[in-house]
C-alpha cells in the first residue's frame, strides 16, 4: 500500500470559492451513492477525508483535495438523487456547469459507477460532455466486492457499451476491500503525466 498525503484544499458553493491552484485536477462524478467520496478516501488511505455515508446526498458542494502536492481531486455531489426534484437538479447544474466550462486545470473525469447498475442518461451525458471538452475519461466501477468475477466482467462490458468507451478505461474497484486501487492510481498517474506534456 502506497502512502499518500492528502488534505482538503477548499469547499466551494460557487466559482469565487474555487481554490487557486495550477495543479492538474480530476473530478469524481457519478450518481448519488455510487461511492465517489468513499473511493477518494480509499485512494489516499484515509477514513474520513471526504464525506461518505449511507444516506444519498452526503456530498453537497464541490470539495477539492490536494494529493501528494501534485494533483487535485474534486469530489462532486451525486446526480440523480431525487431526479423528480427539479430544484436539486438545477442546483447540481449550477454548481457543476461553470466548473466544467471554465476550470482550466481540469484534465480528467473519473466517472464513478456502481458495477451492478447499467449507466443511465445522466452518466452518458456526463461522459459525452467530458469527451467533448477533451478531458481524459476513466470509469471506476465500484462495489465490485458485491458481485462475482464473472458478473463483474459481464457488467463492465455492458457499462463500456452503454457509455461508448473502450473497455480499457474501466477499472473494477472495491473501496471497502481496497481492491483496484493500484490499477486506478496507475491510470491517474498517466493522466497526470499526459496533462503536463
Ligand atoms: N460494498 C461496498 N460499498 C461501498 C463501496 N464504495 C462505497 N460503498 C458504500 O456506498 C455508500 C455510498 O458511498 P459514498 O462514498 O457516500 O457515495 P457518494 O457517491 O459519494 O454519494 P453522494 O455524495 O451522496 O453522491 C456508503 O454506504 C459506502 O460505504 C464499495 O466499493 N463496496
Ligand atoms: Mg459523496
Amino acid at each position: 500500500m502506497q502512502y499518500h498525503e492528502a488534505s482538503l484544499l477548499a469547499t466551494a458553493a460557487n466559482e469565487a470559492q474555487w481554490p487557486k491552484s495550477d495543479l492538474p485536477e480530476i473530478i469524481f462524478a457519478g450518481r448519488s451513492n455510487a461511492g465517489k467520496s468513499t473511493l477518494i478516501n480509499a485512494l489516499v488511505n484515509r477514513k474520513n477525508l471526504a464525506y461518505a455515508g449511507k444516506t444519498p446526498g452526503k456530498t453537497r458542494l464541490l470539495n477539492f483535495f490536494i494529493v501528494d502536492k501534485r494533483v487535485v481531486f474534486t469530489d462532486a455531489p451525486g446526480y440523480g438523487y431525487a431526479t423528480s426534484d427539479a430544484k436539486s437538479a438545477l442546483a447540481f447544474e449550477k454548481l457543476i456547469d461553470p466548473y466544467f466550462r471554465s476550470r482550466k486545470q481540469l484534465k480528467g473525469l473519473i466517472l464513478v459507477a456502481d458495477i451492478r447498475r447499467t449507466p443511465n442518461e445522466d452518466d452518458i451525458t456526463m461522459v459525452d460532455f467530458a469527451k467533448r471538452s477533451h478531458l481524459s475519461v476513466l470509469i471506476a466501477c465500484t462495489k465490485a466486492d458485491k458481485v462475482s468475477r464473472s458478473q463483474a466482467m459481464q457488467s463492465m462490458k455492458k457499462i463500456a457499451e452503454t457509455l461508448g468507451v473502450s473497455s480499457r478505461v474501466l477499472i473494477p474497484v472495491s473501496s471497502i476491500k481496497k481492491d483496484g486501487m493500484d490499477q486506478l492510481w496507475e491510470k491517474i498517474d498517466s493522466l497526470v503525466a499526459q496533462s503536463q506534456q
